[in-house]
């Protein structure tokens, strides 16, 4: 049935699921910048809300013409939930993001349309034929052939009456050329950097009312020579900002003074693995260790959430202790412990998959914090257990004191960030029981977005 908007605008209705409840963390999150962008390339002849299922309820019902749900894997499940109710009441649905893109048709049995990766170039035509009453069933934006990235700036309107951390999140660039085996990155957004153009991406920082400021790109200085003018930029405005990045830029002493002096707080880096074929040590050009790299960063003043995958094939037991050694001699800020998750399009997942070593492909399990596939060099229980335990001893608060005593200035706000990390790290649960997934990913999920340096 064909719909007449001639007397109201249509509406679309956009939901993050949740997966998980929070308590007062709650007020650290930081809203999902997926769909704040692709509000941002809704045509402005449309009515745009946003629900955030970690703070609002889903308004059931047929109050919107279209619903536009997003997923990462270890929501695909409930996101799916929500899909079908909302069919079943028969409101259609598009869905978008990372696990609708890996696997659309899977996407298809829960929605009416799947769009396959960015939504900036596809979303206005897909909304033209909604409106026509002509839906396509997958909207497939292909991967530009230039450096630059194009994209509007991403909606904070849409976040009013709701309650984070900060709303001042901002994206620089898409795309990564290092294609790791677990990261599904590379297959999403192309193997090399785009970048905005740095004057565009000033000005919307300039647009901010407060100081604060929150990168959500995955390598903010991948591309030094295209992260210089926004650092300088960045340099003449007196801002605070984090992001995730790669260590690797620390090696020019030069551009670590430019990060420090340009506002840089905090930095999450993947150190992934402190030996073997997965440590990125052994990606790292210059002659300095990871290890240096993280003391360098550490004494320009600025925090570093040091994040380390468990779970590798050449990871046997001794993982455990040779990555808490590395952790209490070089002292990063705030370490973060995940599990290897072999997510669906990734070199990973497919290995995995031929080996038969998936455990299952229950999605709402994909969450970092459970083992869901046949480890090479130990058993699942033992890896699981040995992640819980390394994250129970790196937040004691010995550990936790001595971390943040290494930390020439910002101790408080080091303090703060552990304090954070503290609780969802070492509430108690028993290996191998099912309580593991609901604690761990209470806590884990959060990662970054409960960064109080951010
Ligand atoms: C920033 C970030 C975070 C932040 C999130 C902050 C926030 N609130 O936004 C933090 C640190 C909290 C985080 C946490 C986690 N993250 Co994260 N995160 C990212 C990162 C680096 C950027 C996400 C982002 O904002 N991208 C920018 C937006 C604009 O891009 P996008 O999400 O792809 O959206 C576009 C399209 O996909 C599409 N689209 C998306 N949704 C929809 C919906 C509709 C209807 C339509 C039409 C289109 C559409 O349009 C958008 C615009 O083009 C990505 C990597 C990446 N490059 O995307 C990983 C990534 C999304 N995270 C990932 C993971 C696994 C997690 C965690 C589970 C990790 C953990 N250890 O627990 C948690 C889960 C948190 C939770 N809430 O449950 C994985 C997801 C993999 C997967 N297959 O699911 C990614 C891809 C990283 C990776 N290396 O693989 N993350």
């Amino acid at each position: 049935m064909i719909q007449s908007y001639s007397s109201r605008a249509p509406r679309l209705l956009l939901i993050y699921p949740a997966t998980h409840r929070l308590g007062w963390e709650r007020n650290f999150q930081l809203p999902y910048h997926s769909l704040q962008q692709v509000a941002a390339a809704t045509p402005s002849h449309w009515e745009v809300t946003l629900v955030d299922e970690l703070q609002d309820e889903v308004p059931y019902g047929r109050d919107y013409d279209l619903i536009g749900i997003t997923a990462m894997t270890h929501q695909a499940t409930h996101a799916y939930e929500i899909a079908d109710r909302y069919r079943a009441e028969g409101v259609p649905v598009i869905m978008g993001g990372m696990h609708p893109t890996v696997l659309p048709e899977e996407a298809l049995l829960h929605a009416d349309a799947v769009v396959v990766g960015e939504a900036e170039p596809v979303m206005a035509g897909l909304l033209d034929d909604f409106l026509a009453g002509r839906l396509g069933r997958i909207y497939h934006a292909a991967l530009p052939t230039d450096d630059l990235l194009r994209v509007p700036w991403a909606r904070r309107d849409i976040l009013e009456g709701k309650r984070y951390l900060t709303t001042q999140t901002i994206q620089a660039s898409r795309g990564c050329p290092y294609d790791c085996d677990f990261c599904t990155v590379t297959p999403y957004f192309g193997n090399r950097f785009r970048y905005r153009d740095p004057a565009d991406i000033l000005a919307q920082i300039r647009s901010f009312p407060r100081k604060l400021v929150v990168f959500l790109d995955d390598n903010l200085l991948g591309d030094t020579a295209k992260a210089r003018p926004i650092l300088e930029g960045m340099a003449e405005m007196g801002i605070r900002w984090g992001s995730q990045t790669s260590l690797r830029f620390a090696e020019d002493p030069e551009l670590l003074k430019l990060v420090a002096r340009s506002g840089c707080i905090g930095l999450f880096v993947g150190i992934e693995s402190v030996s073997g074929k997965y440590s990125n040590f052994s990606k790292a050009s210059g002659s300095s260790t990871e290890a240096d790299l993280i003391k360098r960063v550490r004494d320009a003043g600025i925090i570093l959430e040091a994040s380390f995958i468990f779970g590798f094939d050449d990871h046997d037991e001794s993982v455990f202790e040779n990555t808490l050694r590395f952790v209490r001699e070089v002292s990063p800020g705030v370490p973060t412990f995940n599990l290897l998750t072999p997510y669906p399009g990734t070199a990973f997942f497919r290995r995995f998959q031929q080996e038969g070593r998936l455990l299952h492909t229950d999605w709402s399990r994909y969450n970092h914090s459970e083992v869901v596939f046949q480890p090479k060099l130990m058993t699942a229980e033992r890896l699981q257990r040995g992640w819980q335990e390394a994250r129970r001893e790196t937040y004691t608060w010995p550990s936790i004191f001595s971390r943040v005593f290494s930390m020439p200035t910002h101790r408080l706000n080091c303090l703060a960030y552990n304090f954070l990390r503290k609780g969802p790290n070492t509430r108690r649960a028993k290996a191998g029981s099912p309580t593991i997934f609901a604690e761990s990913i209470q806590g884990q999920g959060q990662n970054l977005s409960s960064d109080p340096s951010l």
